[in-house]
């Protein structure tokens, strides 16, 4: 079985495009697949995400809601991982950003050994459209430099998709203290620290309106989640980077 935990906040317009989505395409790869069940986290959203939510579960794909008390991408997400109980597990955004094929190919991936798969929307075969302001992609390049040396080789930390072998999912989420956007960077730091495999592969990845990530609001407490998970982890070993093509990393990341 595959549990799909969704942060959503204020997601009443996107999410339901997604589940809608999302639930075509599970119908249509069942026999990969197997039973999957999405865990939409809401928490304080002011619009009516839990609603929209239930109203999409269907017996070909069940959605749970919880709810987390903490506020913020990184505790939502915790919180999702913390509640299944499947041997695989993802996480995906409520916008649907992320092509839908990445989960077969990180099942793929899985297959042959890895226990995390990032989806990277900055590999040569990733099929991005941005449309970010000149203000944001200043700002998400001094970002991905700083997250890079947290990970050095993982050439996009942020992209909102990401699947692991559930155990891995569940011993890594207990320790995370990130609440914010930055969780993915304290997530891939601790991932690296006890020895799992985790491998990058391409994404297509398309922008959706209503991004919930406002720089002006979210920007500078990206950057000190940054440092204080620099300071977190400067205990823990960081072995080897993975090998990622030198011409593969162009982009990606808040
Ligand atoms: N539960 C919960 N989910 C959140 C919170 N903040 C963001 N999210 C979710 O996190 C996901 C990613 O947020 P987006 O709004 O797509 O922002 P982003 O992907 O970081 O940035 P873009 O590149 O602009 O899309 C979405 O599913 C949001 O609903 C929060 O405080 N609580
Ligand atoms: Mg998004």
């Amino acid at each position: 079985m595959l549990q799909i935990v969704i942060p959503a906040y204020n997601e009443e317009r996107r999410l339901p495009r997604t589940l809608r989505e999302l639930r075509r395409h599970v119908t249509e790869h069942r026999g990969v697949l197997g039973r999957v069940e999405v865990l939409v986290v809401d928490n304080a959203s002011t619009d009516r995400t839990a609603e929209v939510a239930r109203a999409a579960d269907t017996a070909a794909l069940p959605v749970r809601v919880l709810r987390c008390a903490r506020r913020g991408k990184g505790a939502a997400v915790r919180a999702g991982l913390l509640a299944t109980d499947a041997d695989l597990v993802c996480f995906m955004d409520a916008d649907g950003a992320t092509g839908l094929d990445a989960i077969e190919a990180a099942w793929r991936q899985m297959l042959l050994g890895a226990d995390v798969v990032i989806g990277s929307r900055a590999l040569a075969a990733s099929e991005t459209e941005a449309r970010h302001c000149r203000t944001r992609s200043v700002g998400a390049a001094a970002y991905r430099r700083l997250a890079g040396r947290l990970v050095p080789g993982i050439a996009d930390t942020q992209c909102g998709f990401k699947v692991f072998r559930g155990s891995v999912a569940r011993q890594v989420a207990r320790r995370l203290q990130t609440p914010g956007f930055s969780f993915d960077v304290e997530l891939l730091v601790r991932l690296r620290a006890a020895g799992a495999h985790v491998q990058e592969i391409p994404v297509t990845w398309t922008d959706v309106p209503g991004s919930t990530f406002v720089p002006s609001r979210h920007g500078a407490g990206a950057f000190a989640e940054l440092a204080r998970i620099a300071w977190r982890c400067r205990a823990l070993d960081r072995p080897a980077p993975v090998a990622v093509p030198a011409a593969a990393a162009i982009a990606g990341g808040h």
